[in-house]
């Protein structure tokens, strides 16, 4: 077993020294605050787990620096954004709810995101243009490159960003999603929240270069690596990454190094592939806990506000468990809502879909057209 997220560029003790001259006091309070709701509903999503009430859960501790810092750098509601399942502090910082990730948690009809048919955090909202995570890891990748085109073409100022861990750079969408957008030169930032997982796979056996950031060149586009526990050093990368793009300059490879400070997900026990060493060194990374004490030796935050910040946020996280928890599970009617076409209604669903699936002229694989070379 090896240790697979030492130094390169962010592990270390003391906090970053850099406080943003672009941001005003109110914004690094605000920068902080949605740093500390990401950490306190994850813990809650762990707890509410372990109880037995909910079924599933998977993480962002530790990437909040990367996920908040980046997401601040977008205009919410204006620019596309592409996230991964670990992206709760990118969505909150976008403008989901507590209330909507727990409706998504506890599988409730009014949950935005899928209405209760996807697993937690396949985090979607249409009022914000987060698009719908898609399970199979990666496959975001040419979809946010598609999706760039469209601005392009459409010339609009939007951008578009896309989030995924390191081991989706392994997977071929990524290297498609990102020759086309490099060489189309599209206004899309990818960025890679590298822990150096991906579930038990260390990094070494996921890539023969020792960071991210360096595929970018295969490319022709800038390749960032950044401190992801800095959510400061995160949010200027990021920054110049959308000036870039919003200006014609095409695409950046983000590679933001941060620390996966649980198992993969509920379902896992990260202790049988790591070694309390290297669970250790993570810990000590906490971005939460290092840009709290940046905050506070800058006089930005001091214990009164922090204790009065995190009441508001258990009382935030608390309405959102006891609102989600009694709100109505989706009718089984809605079955098959957003899975069929409106408007093509059938007596028997069952028989429908497996109709429609295997006969229907405009499925591109229905078994008439499959052999026929089109
Ligand atoms: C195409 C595909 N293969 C495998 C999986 C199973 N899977 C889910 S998460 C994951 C690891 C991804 O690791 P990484 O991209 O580094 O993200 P992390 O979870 O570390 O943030 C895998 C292999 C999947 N969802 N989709
Ligand atoms: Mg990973």
């Amino acid at each position: 077993m090896r240790s697979t997220i030492e130094p390169r560029l962010g592990t270390k003790a003391s906090p970053p020294t850099t406080v943003s001259s672009r941001l005003s006091q109110a914004q690094l309070l605000d920068l902080y605050s949605t740093m500390l709701l990401s950490r306190t509903l994850d813990e809650r999503m762990w707890l509410l787990n372990r109880q037995g009430r909910g079924s599933f859960t998977i993480s962002c501790q530790g990437h909040e620096a990367a996920q908040v810092g980046s997401a601040f750098a977008f205009r919410s509601g204006q620019d596309v954004i592409f996230p991964y399942y670990r992206d709760v502090g990118v969505v909150l910082t976008l403008g989901m709810t507590p209330r909507d990730l727990m409706l998504a948690f506890f599988a409730r009809a009014a949950d935005p995101s899928s209405g209760g048919r996807q697993m937690p955090n396949h985090f979607a909202s249409a009022a914000h243009k987060i698009m719908s995570v898609s399970s199979p890891v990666a496959t975001q990748i040419p979809q946010a490159a598609g999706a760039a085109l469209a601005m392009k073409i459409r010339r609009e100022s939007a951008v578009v960003a896309v989030y995924f861990g390191e081991g989706c750079t392994s997977s071929g969408h990524f290297h498609e999603g990102l020759n086309f957008a490099g060489i189309h030169r599209l206004p899309v930032i990818f960025i890679c929240e590298n822990n150096g997982w991906a579930i038990s796979v260390p990094r070494e056996k996921q890539m023969a270069v020792s960071t991210v950031a360096e595929r970018a060149a295969a490319y022709g586009m800038p390749g960032v690596a950044v401190d992801g526990t800095d959510p400061l050093a995160v949010y200027e990368a990021t920054l110049q990454a959308v000036e870039r793009a919003r200006s014609g300059g095409g695409p950046t490879l983000i590679d933001a190094h941060v620390c996966r400070l649980t198992a993969h997900s509920s379902d896992d026990d990260d202790r049988r592939y790591r070694s309390p060493e290297e669970i250790e060194l993570a810990r000590r990374r906490d971005p939460l806990e290092l840009f709290r004490r940046t905050l506070q030796e800058r006089g930005v935050l001091d214990s009164a506000a922090e204790e009065e910040m995190r009441r508001r946020i258990d009382t935030l996280v608390d309405d959102a468990v006891i609102f989600a928890e009694a709100s109505p599970e989706p009718s089984p009617d809605s079955l098959h809502l957003h899975v069929y076409a409106p408007g093509r209604p059938a007596e028997d669903g069952r028989a429908r879909g497996r109709e429609e699936t295997a006969g229907s002229p405009r499925h591109p694989l229905a078994t008439s057209e499959i052999g026929k070379g089109r």
